[in-house]
């Protein structure tokens, strides 16, 4: 049981370390490794699993939010052992691991997260990402796509540049991040959302370009919000949101006494080359601004 034993105190160290009154930092990606039991089927197989049978990794973004996809794999086997997957990406892509291995009893599943980066200089197309275990081969094929043909599902600020007034030193808090299409707080501390590095001190900014002039009436901010880390308690509270009309800054909503993980703005229409977020105050846990995603329609 040791190696699993080790397993479970990184995901132990990581809940602890998530726990102290300051949430920022917490530990690299690398170890968010998760552990879960199950029913054996017994057939004696280690099967690989993914979250998603293709991966879109878009081409041009910031390599501080790349792509990313859940992996692991499930152990069918009778009795506990030693389960190793192999992980292989067609260049020039690269992945975050090449491997994961643990030891699994029966029924367990071992997951985590996978990031797969896109050089600037990559072609368009579809790439091969293969999950390997003795028993089985999963193909997840990944489409590489530029920013402007990506299906943004209306979200002009889908993984546009991201520009913000400061960035912690904990290089899991990103700003790109509030713009990479996840809206999950689960993934805070992952890369997944903004903290700024300015503690109680006012105002923080963060701007998206949106690439070209468009018509914008509507953004939706995402603020930490978990069962640990409840937006009461630590999301934004008072914000403005405002848009770039012909290179000057208007301030199209505003936001108060904001208490929930997601606050919806909508406003009259303005054609606009970027949106930002002036961040006010937040609700009191150490005076950070802490962002999930930003959306703009
Ligand atoms: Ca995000």
């Amino acid at each position: 049981m040791r190696h699993l034993t080790a397993a479970l105190a990184l995901v132990a160290t990581a809940t602890l370390t998530a726990a102290a009154w300051d949430p920022t930092p917490e530990p690299p990606q690398s170890v968010s490794v998760k552990v879960r039991p199950g029913t054996s089927k017994g057939t004696g197989k280690l099967t690989p699993i993914a979250s998603a049978d293709r991966l879109v990794a878009p081409l041009g973004v910031d390599p501080a939010c790349p792509a990313k996809i859940d992996i692991g794999m499930r152990s069918d086997a009778k009795k506990a052992a030693y389960a190793t997957m192999n992980v292989e990406i067609d260049q020039p892509l690269s992945a975050s691991r090449s491997m994961l291995s643990s030891y699994l009893p029966p029924g367990y599943e071992l997951g985590a997260k996978l990031l797969v980066a896109v050089p600037p200089d990559a072609k368009e197309g579809e790439y091969g990402l293969r999950l390997r275990t003795s028993a089985q081969t999963l193909s997840v094929p990944v489409e590489v796509v530029p920013v402007d043909r990506l299906d943004n599902g209306g979200n002009l600020a889908l993984r546009r540049p991201v520009t913000a007034s400061s960035q912690h030193t904990n290089a899991n808090y990103p700003p790109c991040s509030i713009a990479d299409g996840d809206r999950s707080s689960n993934g805070w501390a992952g890369g997944n959302g903004w903290n700024d590095a300015t503690g109680r001190a006012w105002p923080d900014t963060v701007a998206i370009a949106l690439g070209s002039p468009r018509q914008v009436s509507r953004v939706d901010l995402y603020t930490l919000d978990t069962e640990r880390y409840p937006a009461a308690t630590f999301g934004l509270r008072d914000w403005d949101v405002q848009a770039q009309v012909s290179g000057q800054w208007q301030t199209v909503a505003q936001v108060r006494g904001n208490t929930a993980g997601n606050a919806r703005s909508d406003f009259t229409p303005v054609t606009a080359d970027a949106v930002r977020i002036v961040a006010l105050a937040s609700n009191g846990a150490n005076d950070y601004t802490r962002i999930i995603e930003v959306e703009a329609r």
